[in-house]
């Protein structure tokens, strides 16, 4: 409770929250193509609260749905500093639970705030687990579209961890597939069966012209596996950790 008490104060005045970016490097490059946005929650006693353990605490105190509306606010507003300063930014995806995606009008509300901070379509994007749309895969498919047509991207997150079928992949408008960091950490002990699905995905995906993005890099020989598949993007420790904003800019973005 008291826990819930520092949350809702920090969801109120915005203290204490920050949001740190995660790059994403096509293979061979070090030039970010995008970014992740990831919360960090700093507590006034107890410090850093990881997002595992503060999501679930602002689901069940009926935070959420405020917590993510300050998270985006915060990173529009932190692409229309990085403009305003001459700099370039790359793309940044959004995690969103599923509680904020089926909140009322998400993307009246993105689409508010892009117009609000002049950013230009394609900035902002969203990531979402298969189980937030397949609850109700109708009307979750007309919510993407609504965000398509603003131009964000749309990834799902933790590919292939799912249970459902991939029937889906047709019916959503989605552009971007993330495979689950398990199978990228599973190349490695060279199980066959990782590699298989790793190639299997990312072969569906060009078929559907879909882009992959391999998260969870943390090796040399990770990425040498992942090389071999033709994955878009590459995600991971070993080629970045996530940053806070001024670290971000001064590592990753150009001037433009
Ligand atoms: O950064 P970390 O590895 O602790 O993140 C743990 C989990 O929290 C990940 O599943 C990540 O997707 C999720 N997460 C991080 N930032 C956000 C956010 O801003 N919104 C939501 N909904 N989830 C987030
Ligand atoms: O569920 P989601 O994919 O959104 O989780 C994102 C989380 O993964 C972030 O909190 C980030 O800190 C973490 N992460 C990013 N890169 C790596 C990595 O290379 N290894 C591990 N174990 N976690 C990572
Ligand atoms: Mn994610
Ligand atoms: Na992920």
């Amino acid at each position: 409770l008291i826990l819930e008490t520092a949350l809702r104060n920090t969801v109120e005045t915005g203290e204490g929250l920050a949001v740190h970016y995660q790059p994403l490097f096509a293979p061979g490059s070090d030039t970010p193509r995008g970014a992740e946005a990831l919360l960090r929650w700093h507590h006034p006693v107890l410090g850093a609260i990881a997002p595992g353990d503060c999501i679930p605490l602002a689901e069940r105190a009926g935070l959420m749905g405020a917590l993510g509306d300050r998270i985006l606010e915060q990173v529009c507003g932190q692409l229309a500093e990085w403009r305003r300063a001459g700099l370039a930014p790359v793309p940044v995806a959004i995690n969103l639970s599923a509680r904020q995606f089926w909140q009322k009008d998400l993307s009246g509300r993105v689409a508010e705030l892009l117009t609000h901070y002049r950013l230009p379509p394609g900035l902002v994007g969203f990531e979402l687990t298969e189980s937030t749309l397949l609850d109700k895969p109708q009307q979750a498919a007309t919510i993407l579209q609504g965000l398509r047509d603003l131009g964000c991207d749309i990834a799902i997150d933790d590919f292939g961890t799912g249970y459902s079928s991939l029937s889906y992949l047709q019916e959503l408008p989605v552009t971007t597939l993330k495979i689950d960091r398990r199978f990228v950490q599973r190349l490695e002990v060279a199980r066959r069966g990782s590699a298989a699905i790793v190639a299997a995905v990312t072969g569906m995906a060009r078929e559907l012209g879909l882009r992959v993005v391999a998260e969870g890099v943390e090796t040399e020989s990770q990425r040498l596996a992942l090389a071999r598949y033709r994955v878009d993007l590459l995600q991971g420790f070993l080629l970045g950790r996530p940053v806070d904003a001024g670290a971000f800019s001064q590592r990753y973005l150009a001037s433009c």
